[in-house]
């Protein structure tokens, strides 16, 4: 047969009918691909129950203002049942259990993550205001990864701690923010349940949905009823969660002020504590650092997930003869981004998660335009409704400004120069945080040098924003105390 004749050569030689106007494929992840309930209620004792205060509130998505759903407010009462639910299962059941038994039960959770991934995505980008590339290719895979992680260590525990007799602590309250929910969740709840705990977890009050929907997943995994518990609710609930009596362990994430009341209250107890708060992390760009770069690492180190990050690189520090090329660099990347519906898979900066966080955002952009730094922000166009900020730079910023000193969680980078090494670590470590820092420069003695004098509980070189399972995650100073993630996190639920 001849090329001549065959269906190929007809079609080697019709015309392109590719129309530049073609809009892209939609994405997989739409609002029609979840399935949301009216209302939801609580996670106790493997079931999901009404409230006894039967109080609801809305859950909104933050990128067109409509409600999604109710969610449960826990009483008291409430927490109680939690308390009691984990005592019993711990006691009864999941301490007893062999330690490969409660790996096998992780690694279920954390294939069930995987196969309901796209579920989890698209409620994510729909609650917190994310964009679902995030959600889709971060959050979730990582979620799954800390379950694959710690269902490993649940039956080699001796090993992590050689010639010691690891024990599980009992019930771990656990409190964590809204800006990865189910991250967090995780990040909480498997290294607990590896270790023989069991969990009461209160997620932030306007993310919810992808906790419950992880509730589902642990009646789907057949977990002992009383394992995991989680209850939904304002402030108060965690407050009431963590000063329950019956509880051996509080494992808290969220901002440093609630951080301090939790140890207060933990005070007089002898009680196991783990915070992570916030974070005001540096970048320190040095001249000889590739230059392009450095520059896409510091535009993902602060506007990721909308800055809504504990350990976001809101400070740049750059060494001053470069400083106008990376700035104009920063500029131009800056205006290339896009902001706008989270679902979309071409947007890279989504909604602000809340009005109440786009209210303390502005102030911030106020309070730095009056303290006399330069505020640049690219022209892009925003959505009528939500909350949306423009990605933010600042340049002539002072050591002393509130930009420079406070955590904003939001999409604002402050910019400063130095002239020396000396220079920068002092204005790196001039912040009452000490989470993360972030190092640009091809010397590979200047990035140990810079790792042993930065006062900050993860530095990434030449990169920024790399989890992983295994590497622990902490501060120091007033981004709290105690490490998660890695051999570490096993540690913090454990008595050995
Ligand atoms: P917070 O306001 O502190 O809230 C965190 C959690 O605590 C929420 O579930 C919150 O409930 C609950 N809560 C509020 N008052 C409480 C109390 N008195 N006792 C016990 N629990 C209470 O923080 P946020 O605004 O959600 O999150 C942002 C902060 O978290 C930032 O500072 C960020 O840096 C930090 N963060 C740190 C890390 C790490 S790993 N260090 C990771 C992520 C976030 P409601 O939501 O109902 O108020």
């Amino acid at each position: 047969m001849s090329l001549a004749n065959s269906n190929i050569e007809t079609n080697l030689t019709m015309k392109p009918t590719l129309d530049p106007n073609w809009p892209s494929s939609p994405a997989l992840e739409s609002r029609d691909s979840v399935r949301l309930a009216k209302s939801y209620g609580l996670f106790v004792n493997g079931e999901f129950t009404p409230s006894s205060g039967n109080r609801k509130y809305w859950t909104i998505n933050p990128a067109n203002e409509q409600r999604l759903s109710r969610i449960s407010e826990s009483t008291a009462g409430d927490v109680d049942r939690a308390v009691q639910a984990a005592r019993n299962c711990y006691e009864k059941q999941w301490s007893r259990l062999r330690p490969a038994e409660r790996g096998k039960y992780l690694y279920r959770i954390a294939r069930l993550i995987q196969e309901r991934s796209r579920e989890f995505a698209i409620l994510e980008t729909l609650d917190g205001g994310k964009p679902i590339r995030e959600s889709r290719e971060i959050d979730i895979p990582l979620a799954a990864a800390h379950f694959f992680y710690y269902a490993g260590w649940a039956d080699k525990l001796p090993y992590a701690f050689p010639n010691r007799k690891p024990q599980p602590l009992g019930v771990a309250a656990q409190v964590i923010p809204w800006n990865f929910p189910l991250l967090m969740a995780a990040w909480k709840i498997a290294p607990a349940l590896a270790c023989g705990n069991t969990v009461v977890l209160k997620p932030a009050e306007t993310t919810s949905l992808t906790a419950l929907l992880l509730a589902e997943i642990i009646q789907q995994a057949d977990l002992p009823p009383g394992a995991v518990n989680i209850l939904t609710g304002h402030g108060p609930v965690g407050q009431a969660l963590v000063e329950h009596p019956g509880v051996d362990k509080v494992a808290f994430t969220g901002s440093t002020r609630v951080g301090k009341s939790i140890q207060r209250a933990l005070a007089a107890t002898d009680r196991r504590c783990t915070l992570e708060l916030g974070g005001k992390a540096a970048h320190l760009l040095f001249a000889d650092a590739p230059i392009d770069q450095a520059v896409e690492g510091v535009v993902n180190g602060i506007y990721f997930n909308q800055g809504h990050v504990c350990c976001a690189g809101s400070r740049l520090l750059v060494e001053e003869s470069v400083s106008d090329e990376v700035i104009e660099k920063l500029k131009q990347r800056m205006g290339t981004l896009r902001v706008g519906e989270p679902l979309d898979k071409n947007t890279d900066i989504g909604a602000i998660h809340s009005r109440q966080q786009w209210n303390t955002i502005q102030q911030y952009l106020e309070s730095g335009q009056a303290d006399g730094a330069t505020m640049y922000q690219p022209d892009c166009p925003l959505p009528k409704s939500g909350f949306w900020s423009r990605p933010t730079l600042f340049t002539g910023v002072s050591q002393s400004n509130r930009i420079s000193q406070e955590e904003i969680f939001g999409p604002v980078l402050a910019v400063q120069t130095f002239r020396t090494v000396a220079e920068a670590i002092g204005k790196a470590n001039n912040t009452r945080y000490g989470l993360s820092a972030g190092v640009w420069t091809t010397k590979g003695s200047r990035v140990l040098n810079l790792a042993a004098q930065l006062k900050a509980g993860v530095i990434w070189a030449n990169s920024y924003n790399q989890f992983d399972p295994a590497s622990p995650f902490g501060g120091y100073g007033e981004s709290g105390f105690g490490r998660e993630g890695g051999l570490h996190g096993l540690s913090a639920y454990l008595t050995y």
